[in-house]
């Protein structure tokens, strides 16, 4: 009998092109630590519920291994990560895992903690924040707004109120005009979707008012802030690099009944595309955040429950293939600007980086102008209204010490960077 000789397959090598960016994201709120915005002010109030919520919100087996849960501490922001007095050692980390970029947000509330009147000494301190980056050879993507301002304006209603458009272009001037020669990549916004929905449809985030109008109000002035802080920016540094960091779920239709493909398309363009298409002469890139997919089924949405994250989220890294081949359309560079998971034991994070990276790579194979990736999150941080708990980060924080200790995760995606290569 002749021997079959089995050929050997070769793994194929997926590599990136030089300068592709790679890095890890934060935002000041969630780890700097010392914030006094709207924020903290409705951490206060809302501790002790969301511990005594807890038991309701949250499956048998995260109650088990979370129990911090259960503790009004896990809900107060505090001293968070301390990154804002530690943030060299942070980016040495970050230089370590081999990162070239690297994403983090201002706090505005440092900047202009009563109205009309700015701190010049924090504005230096995010140049210094900026130095110790360029020092490092990361390149600086930085966030304008995520999700937190000062108590002042919270005062007078936050993001639905109109003045929001007005001060936030003076305060975007005042940074912009300081420390726009060093940056070449600025996110006006986080996510606006998101938080328009979570504080005004869900009513769960601050100001908790659940209002049809006023989330409409909201996702409007977050539009014209947008428009005019992208303006304000080109104008004083036209090479400079303006975009969103926008929240896209993949809408998966399975069975393509008529009610499905309606169901996606209402979905699509609620979530997804309206925001980005109204500002979509005001960027020259998109940022995007990505999580999740949803099911469409019997014109529903609905979450798998297959194989999940600490969050309960589905793990699915593909999805982000989808949600990459649908920005396409915009004829936009785009990084991904966040993507990540929660996962304290590390046991997933791997796999989730491989895969994610392997969905952003076919979707480069087809001709989306992918251009970095930033992992949520650099450090383990303060997930909003779920506290502590939530573990994204590569390197994991000891919240009693604050000591850092890289996971395993960390090492396996340096070594993705160095190879520049899957
Ligand atoms: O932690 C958040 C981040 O602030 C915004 N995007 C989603 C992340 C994980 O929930």
């Amino acid at each position: 009998m002749a021997k079959i000789q089995q050929k050997k397959e070769k793994p194929m090598i997926k590599k990136f092109p030089k300068g592709f960016l790679w890095g890890a994201a934060t935002s000041a709120h969630q780890v700097e630590g010392g914030c006094l915005n709207n924020w903290t002010e409705w951490e206060k109030k809302n501790a002790l519920r969301l511990a005594k919520e807890a038991e309701e919100k949250w499956q048998k087996w995260q109650k088990e291994k979370f129990s911090e849960m259960f503790n009004p501490a896990n809900y107060i922001s505090g001293r968070a990560c301390d990154h804002y007095h530690r943030f060299a050692e942070d980016f040495d980390l970050a230089k370590t895992g081999g990162h070239n970029a690297h994403r983090f947000s201002i706090e505005w509330s440092r900047i202009e903690p009563e109205e009309g009147k700015f701190n010049e000494k924090e504005v230096e301190h995010y140049r210094q924040v900026v130095l110790a980056l360029r020092q490092r050879k990361i390149e600086p993507f930085v966030t304008l707004w995520h999700w937190t301002h000062p108590i002042w304006l919270e005062k007078i209603g936050g993001i639905k109120n109109q003045k929001f458009i007005f001060y936030f272009s003076r305060y975007t001037r005042f940074l912009v005009e300081r420390l726009g020669a060093k940056i070449n990549f600025w996110i006006t916004l986080n996510e606006p979707n998101v938080v328009a929905a979570q504080s005004f449809l869900r009513g769960v985030w601050p100001p908790q008012k659940k209002n049809l109008r006023d989330y409409f109000l909201a996702i409007n002035h977050l539009l014209t802030a947008h428009q005019k802080t992208f303006l304000i920016i080109k104008n004083l540094f036209p090479r400079a690099q303006v975009g969103i960091a926008k929240h896209q779920i993949s809408f998966q239709v399975l069975q393509s009944t008529m009610i499905n493909k309606l169901a996606k398309k209402l979905g699509d363009y609620f979530w997804n595309k309206r925001f980005l298409k109204k500002i979509n002469y005001q960027q020259d890139f998109i940022g995007l955040n990505h999580y999740r997919r949803r099911i469409v089924e019997k014109g529903l949405y609905r979450k798998t429950e297959e194989r999940l994250t600490d969050l309960g989220w589905e793990f699915y890294p593909e999805s982000l293939f989808q949600a990459l081949v649908e920005l396409k359309a915009y004829e936009k560079p785009i990084y991904v600007t966040e993507n990540g998971l929660a996962d304290a034991d590390d046991f997933q994070r791997k796999e989730f980086l491989f895969r994610a990276l392997s969905a952003l790579y076919s979707a480069k194979k087809i001709g989306v102008d992918v251009r970095g990736y930033f992992h949520w999150s650099l450090l383990d941080n303060f997930e909003w209204d779920k506290g502590f708990w939530p573990r994204f980060g590569l390197i994991k924080v000891d919240f009693k010490t604050l000591k850092r200790t890289p996971r395993s995760s960390f090492y396996f995606y340096r070594d993705i960077i160095k190879r520049n290569a899957l």
